[in-house]
């Protein structure tokens, strides 16, 4: 499915990941981190864990554990956040500038966590302009089926307006997929099962899920969020962190660093 092998921080994706990326609307490429990274932010996420979690308890019960804003809480989860080689991969996928927006450390405790919901990104970011906008999910452990990892929508990014939710001021708006997009449930979904140091990259429009951990082990990945360059505030859900920005505001670079090769 995707490129192979551990690889440089400059090298370039192929043409046929670009393709299928824009085609489908997220791709898997594997080997990204070496060990020796994952050993790194693996602990560095585990900490974070240790001192800020917060609990996704959603319509399916505890889903994800995770810590909001995990990169403005530690180095190196900044550091992993900001990472060369995921930013370079987002940016070639991405084909536009870029900025990234922000990342949260997403665990499932061994035999507890429910399925995550069926959502796209989109409608949960409080702002305007995400035309390019992606996520990296960075496995920091192994994620086997069995252990919850991500299944994708293939091309539901590019469904029409009116069949997805482009915003929501309150999670009381928040609307079941099968309202917006009948259709949803005939559509095959693709499950991809990551090696720890794998990334898969998705479009904040294609709709997506994952499943619960039934596995021994916590399952640990890093999200990171990529918006368009020039995208503006737009007051919704999850904004805490943009106090003071008024809407229609773009992001600035300070807070929001953009993205380069
Ligand atoms: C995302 O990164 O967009 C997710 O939905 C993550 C959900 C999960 O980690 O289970």
């Amino acid at each position: 499915m995707g490129d192979t092998g551990a690889r440089s921080m400059i090298d370039p994706i192929s043409d046929e990941t670009i393709r299928r990326y824009r085609e489908q609307g997220f791709v898997h490429v594997p080997g990204v981190l070496d060990a020796d990274e994952v050993a790194r932010y693996a602990e560095a996420a585990a900490q974070l864990l240790d001192s800020h979690m917060e609990i996704w308890d959603g319509v399916n019960g505890v889903e994800v554990n995770y810590v909001a804003q995990a990169w403005r809480k530690s180095d190196t989860i900044r550091e992993l956040a900001l990472h060369p080689a995921i930013g370079s991969i987002a940016l070639q996928l991405a084909d536009g500038p870029m900025r990234l927006y922000t990342s949260e450390v997403l665990a499932k405790e061994p035999h507890k966590a429910a399925p995550t919901l069926v959502h796209d990104d989109e409608t949960g970011l409080p702002l305007s302009s995400l035309s390019r906008a992606l996520t990296a999910w960075v496995a920091l452990s192994d994620v086997p089926v069995e252990r919850g990892c991500l299944s994708y929508v293939p091309r539901s990014h590019l469904r029409p307006p009116e069949h997805r939710q482009e915003h929501m001021t309150s999670f009381e708006e928040f609307a079941d997929i099968t309202d917006i997009w009948p259709e949803f449930p005939w559509q095959p979904r693709v499950t991809v099962p990551l090696r720890a140091g794998d990334v898969a990259f998705h479009h904040c429009r294609t709709v997506h899920l994952a499943g619960s951990n039934t596995s021994d082990a916590r399952r640990m990945g890093h999200g990171i969020v990529y918006v368009n360059a020039d995208a503006t505030y737009r007051p919704g859900v999850q904004d805490g962190h943009m106090a003071g920005f008024e809407p229609g505001q773009p992001l600035d670079d300070e807070g929001f660093p953009l993205i380069t090769l």
